[in-house]
């Protein structure tokens, strides 16, 4: 079984992070460690929340891997909330990384073409020293625009989608998708390019009119993919499987009167 080890928050109540990707990857068929890096009592979507940051933890835990002999097959971070933590997930790579390791990144910073509370604005440009390292990132259109340099454009045909992910692999990550990317107004999805193969890949589901923003969809997709190349998926069989699995779950929010407003109903489809 292969194991992977994922970097980002516990947020108590929320539906994102580690609460999503815990049981995503283990109903896959993967085992799931955590490198918890804080406790939210939600994520900072909610107005009022409390953060205990565990930094400082994070290099012992590390080590005591170490001691253990314990290995993963892949590394994926999330939400990391500080510099600090960037620099941190970069050494898990360079201690866990290696020949035959995968590394994982949800570069994950905004929405909407601003940054998440509690980010600085020189935040992407550290996030973007551990997107270099990767083998695959999956930035969003705000943070592809971040990674980039660039003002933010609420839509980019996928033509321009296709030119920015092959530009985010320049020098860097061997694969980057940029997701929430449509090609029409009836469709949702995800563009992809590959450095060494300079592959093209775009995959689209049935868009979801939701009458609310969706907090944590970005968290399902990147579980799945994750799940994905764990269980022997290709690169383009994990992406299409996450972006249909994610417009189930969305279809079943909507349809489902009693949602919560601050994650997606991903249990409902769980099993599938
Ligand atoms: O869903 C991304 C995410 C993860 N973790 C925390 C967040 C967010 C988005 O706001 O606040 C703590």
């Amino acid at each position: 079984m292969k194991r992977i080890v994922t970097m980002q928050d516990i947020s108590c109540v929320g539906k994102c992070s580690a609460s999503v990707a815990m049981p995503i990857i283990s109903a896959m068929g993967c085992e799931c460690a955590i490198l918890p890096t804080a406790v939210l009592s939600t994520h900072t979507a909610f107005e009022n929340f409390n953060i205990v940051d565990l930094t400082d933890n994070i290099p012992t835990v590390c080590e005591m891997w170490k001691r253990e002999g314990i290995a993963f097959d892949m590394v994926y971070t999330g939400y990391l909330a500080s510099v600090r933590q960037i620099d941190l997930a970069i050494d898990l790579w360079q201690e866990f990384g290696g020949d035959g390791k995968y590394l994982f990144v949800d570069p994950v910073m905004g929405d909407f073409g601003r940054l998440y509370t509690g980010f600085e604005e020189s935040y992407p440009a550290h996030m973007k020293r551990l997107c270099r390292r990767a083998d695959i990132i999956v930035p969003n259109l705000t943070e592809a625009f971040c990674l980039l340099g660039e003002k933010y454009r609420e839509s980019v045909s996928v033509e321009e989608a296709l030119e920015m992910a092959k530009r985010l692999t320049q020098n860097g990550p061997k694969a980057a998708v940029i997701t929430g990317i449509s090609p029409t107004e009836e469709e949702l999805g995800i563009v992809k390019f590959e450095r060494e193969t300079e592959e093209s890949f775009c995959y689209f589901a049935p868009r979801v009119e939701t009458p609310f923003p969706l907090h944590g969809s970005g968290d399902v997709f990147a579980a799945v993919t994750v799940g994905g190349l764990c269980s022997g998926k290709n690169i383009n069989d994990a992406l299409a499987a996450a972006v249909d699995f994610v417009a189930e779950a969305v279809r079943e929010t909507v349809k489902n009167n009693d949602h919560r407003w601050y994650g997606i109903d991903f249990e409902t489809v769980l099993n599938k």
